[in-house]
């Protein structure tokens, strides 16, 4: 995919930045919301010097869509080598939920021991979440928001206009996620991003996406390709592929040819619904 077949807005990163420091203020902790599939290309570059030193949960959500084994490799790095805290998470089903309050219910008793050292009072901590468009930033706060946890009113003063939400004892969620842009202008990058969602489609070029992924599936994994679109051989020229694709599902324009077009949608909707299997398009040799 070539850089331009995606429109690029810096103004929204510079202003996305600019709300995630200021509700930074507002929290203790920071939930980093990141793609299992694509945990390095799901990241935005600066992320460290935006969060500073501010005590972090990096999180690997649509566990369900990731290679098992990768993303155990991939939690295992965050932790090993970047000293960070990392699990991995399906905020659609809610699966592991459980982890995560656990995780920083145990963060909130340190910065807690700190303040008791200080003879300040224990208070309830705070922390938000970041991550880029799409990655299940509402998924993740509705399920933590779900039975058993309640909403917490304005509150005046520091942190007036913001809700928060009671996500365990002691421990509240800022309710507005923060959206991090990804950097795409790396054609490598912005394929990845595009076939994952979390670039609207409305700004990638479809068809160029799935003849990419084609190619890619072609290269990895013949056989899910294979047996998803009951092909017998997978043709070299991936437009062949889905031109294949298209006439078996029906994708037909007037005069009889094969709407590419359409079997692109539906490669890449079937991709991104896990339907070829599992996938880290990030891999990682990390033993
Ligand atoms: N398979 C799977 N899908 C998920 C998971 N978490 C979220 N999704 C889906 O991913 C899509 C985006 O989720 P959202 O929660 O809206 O993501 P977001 O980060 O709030 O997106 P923006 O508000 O656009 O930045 C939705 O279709 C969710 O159902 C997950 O763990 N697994
Ligand atoms: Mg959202």
């Amino acid at each position: 995919m070539e850089v331009d077949t995606i429109q690029w807005f810096p103004g929204h990163m510079v202003k996305a930045r600019k709300m995630v420091q200021e509700n930074l203020k507002l929290v203790d902790i920071v939930v980093e919301l990141l793609d299992a599939r694509i945990p390095v290309s799901s990241r935005n570059p600066d992320i460290d010097s935006i969060l500073e030193k501010k005590p972090r949960i990096v999180v690997l959500n649509k566990a369900d869509l990731a290679d098992a084994s990768q993303t155990e490799r991939w939690s295992r790095w965050f932790s090993e080598e970047q000293g960070l805290q990392c699990i991995s998470l399906e905020s659609q089903q809610g699966k592991g939920i459980g982890k995560l309050v656990g995780l920083a219910q145990e963060l909130a008793v340190q910065i807690n021991s700190k303040l008791a050292a200080k003879g300040r009072k224990p208070r309830a901590v705070r922390m938000m979440m970041v991550g880029i468009p799409n990655v299940g930033k509402s998924s993740l706060i509705n399920k933590l928001a779900g039975k058993g946890y309640t909403r917490t009113g304005d509150r005046p003063g520091l942190t007036r206009g913001k809700q928060w939400i009671r996500v365990g004892r002691g421990l509240e969620l800022l309710d507005t996620p923060g959206i991090l842009w990804p950097k795409f202008e790396d054609p490598e990058v912005g394929f990845r991003l595009a076939v994952t969602g979390a670039i609207k489609d409305e700004i990638i070029n479809i068809e160029q996406v799935a003849l990419k992924l084609v190619n890619y599936l072609a290269e990895t994994t013949p056989d899910a390709l294979k047996n998803r679109y009951k092909l017998e051989e997978i043709n070299q020229d991936p437009y062949e592929v889905l031109r294949v694709i298209g006439a078996k599902r029906g994708c037909l324009v007037s005069g009889g040819n094969v709407d590419t077009f359409k079997a692109a949608v539906i490669v890449l909707n079937e991709f991104r619904a896990g339907k070829l299997g599992r996938f880290t398009l990030d891999t990682i040799d990390y033993f």
